[in-house]
């Protein structure tokens, strides 16, 4: 279902390394488009048409699970079709989470992704901000149990991806613990750097 589309990006990364912060300043500076899964996700839990995939989707956010790969491929391929004009890349926030989701993603839309971002953090850092934004944020899973299994999904499912891509020569690693400016200006040089 790519057929056509811009070159497609993925962006890992911890709960809170920054991803949703570094797509913002891509898609003001380089006219990519972005699509965060998650978002997808929280929007179809409060305003889906279906009560009982509402109700199942929000249970397995609160536990900071990972949704299963039918359910967000649904929505993603929507929101890719809708997506594709006139971007010159698309971001794909926060996916694949688990290999079989990058698999899924593959078969059905018929190519990978271009290369993917990882936000590199560690695990005391992404605790802090989440902490912090959970103080004033409406998300549901900023809370001190939601977060630590978020961190625990993060580290045994969705690390292998990062592997895969690594072994695949398609990761450009970031450090993200720097501030959000020197974070960006590492992003911008390799963006750059791709002709972007
Ligand atoms: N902040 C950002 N950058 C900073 C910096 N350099 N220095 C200091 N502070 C910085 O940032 C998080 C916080 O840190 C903010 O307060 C920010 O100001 C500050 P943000 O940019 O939001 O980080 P991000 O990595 O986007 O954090 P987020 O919490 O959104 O990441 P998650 O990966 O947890 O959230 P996502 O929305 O992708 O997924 C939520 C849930 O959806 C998952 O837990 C999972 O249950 C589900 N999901 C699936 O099941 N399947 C999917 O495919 C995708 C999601």
């Amino acid at each position: 279902f790519l057929h056509g589309a811009p070159p497609l990006v993925f962006v890992l990364g911890g709960p809170g390394s920054g991803k949703g912060t570094q797509c913002r300043k891509i898609v003001e500076e380089f006219h990519f488009d972005s699509i965060c899964v998650g978002e997808l996700l929280r929007r179809e839990a409060h305003g889906g048409d279906d009560p009982v995939l509402r109700r199942y989707i929000e249970e397995v956010l609160q536990r900071g699970e990972i949704v299963p790969t039918a359910i967000t491929m649904r929505l993603l391929h929507k929101a890719c079709t809708e997506h594709v004009g006139t971007h010159r890349g698309i971001l794909v926030d926060g996916f694949p989470r688990a290999i079989e989701q990058a698999e899924a993603f593959e078969r059905e839309a018929g190519a990978g992704c271009a290369f993917a971002l990882y936000f590199e953090c560690s695990e005391q850092v992404l605790m802090g901000r989440l902490l912090a934004r959970g103080q004033t944020s409406q998300r549901a899973d900023d809370n001190m149990e939601t977060i630590r299994m978020r961190l625990r999904t993060f580290y045994t499912t969705s690390m292998p991806v990062i592997e895969r891509y690594q072994q695949q020569g398609k990761l450009v690693r970031l450090n993200a613990e720097r501030d959000v400016e020197q974070v960006y200006e590492e992003v911008r040089r390799e963006l750059l750097r791709r002709g972007f």
